[in-house]
């Protein structure tokens, strides 16, 4: 197996999908046939999907906060929290991972793109409470209230159809400016990630535009694998341990 070369001059930036978590025992959205009780995930992970059934929205976030409650880290999460105290600044992790095992396994500096399960905010845009955290698996038929307001909570998770947070696309694109303007070698490995939901499946082109070196761990080939220099199959829990040659 060819080895990634992680030293003095190299900047890497990771991305990481619901398959860096699938050894944890947590679903995939590939493995769900992208479907909750027989309705597009993109269809019920959207504001759409809110404003026309609540409950089943929060049956599926509630769901998913009590199987990750129960799930811990794998060799995956962990080695890209060594590569992580080996490269410090120089290393930055993207995740499209809303289950917060990376935090947990260690990793520090990460970007939850598409938000956190754990934390929860309140729908009317008007009102003035911020996201908090949140681990209640609410029972089946209740939709949570704002205590402030009294509008319907919802997750803070980046829903189908809604944008990302800015500062968060802003961290991500000045990493890899940095990066370029530092003279070193930026390194992009994308693992776990089917390469099918945007802007998160941009990124690797975005990177070799800027003469980066593109890196693609995944079990199977993503639909953007061929825009990737190097692809390792495998399970990320055991291909990211032995890929890293720390230097
Ligand atoms: C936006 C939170 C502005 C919710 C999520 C350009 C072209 C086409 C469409 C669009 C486009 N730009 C925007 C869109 C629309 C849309 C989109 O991309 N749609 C797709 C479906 C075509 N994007 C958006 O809406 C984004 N917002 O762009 O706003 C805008 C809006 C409208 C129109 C224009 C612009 C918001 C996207 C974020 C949505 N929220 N998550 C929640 O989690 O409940 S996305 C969610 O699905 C995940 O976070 C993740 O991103 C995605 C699932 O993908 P993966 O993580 O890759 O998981 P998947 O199961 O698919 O694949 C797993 C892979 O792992 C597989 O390849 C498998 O082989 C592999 N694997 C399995 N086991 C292992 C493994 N690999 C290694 N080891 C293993 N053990």
């Amino acid at each position: 197996m060819e080895t990634l070369l992680l030293d003095s001059n190299t900047w890497l930036l990771v991305l990481t999908g619901a398959g860096v978590s699938a050894e944890s025992g947590v679903p995939t959205f590939r493995g769900m046939n992208g479907l909750w009780e027989d309705q597009p995930v993109t269809e019920v992970a959207s504001p759409r999907g809110f404003a026309k059934d609540p409950m089943r929205v929060w049956r599926f976030y509630s769901q998913r906060r009590a199987g990750a409650a129960d799930v811990s880290p794998n060799p995956g999460h962990e080695a890209l929290v060594a590569w992580e105290r080996h490269l410090g600044d120089r290393f930055l992790l993207a995740t499209q991972n809303v289950d917060g095992l990376h935090r947990r396994a260690g990793s520090q500096r990460v970007v939850e793109m598409h938000g956190n399960l754990f934390t929860s905010r309140c729908s009317n845009p008007d009102c003035t409470r911020p996201p908090f955290p949140d681990t209640t698996v609410y029972a089946s038929g209740t939709v949570p209230g704002c205590k402030e307001c009294g509008a319907l909570l919802r997750p803070h998770i980046v829903w189908f159809g809604e944008q990302l947070d800015p500062d968060d696309l802003t961290r991500i694109e000045s990493f890899a400016v940095k990066a370029m303007r530092s003279g070193g070698r930026l390194v992009f490995l994308a693992a776990g990630t089917s390469g099918a939901v945007y802007p998160a499946a941009g990124m690797v082109d975005n990177v070799r535009a800027a003469g980066g070196e593109t890196w693609l761990v995944n079990l199977d080939a993503s639909e953007n694998a061929s825009s990737f220099e190097h692809f390792v199959q495998g399970k990320s829990g055991e291909v990211l341990p032995k890929l890293g040659r720390l230097v």
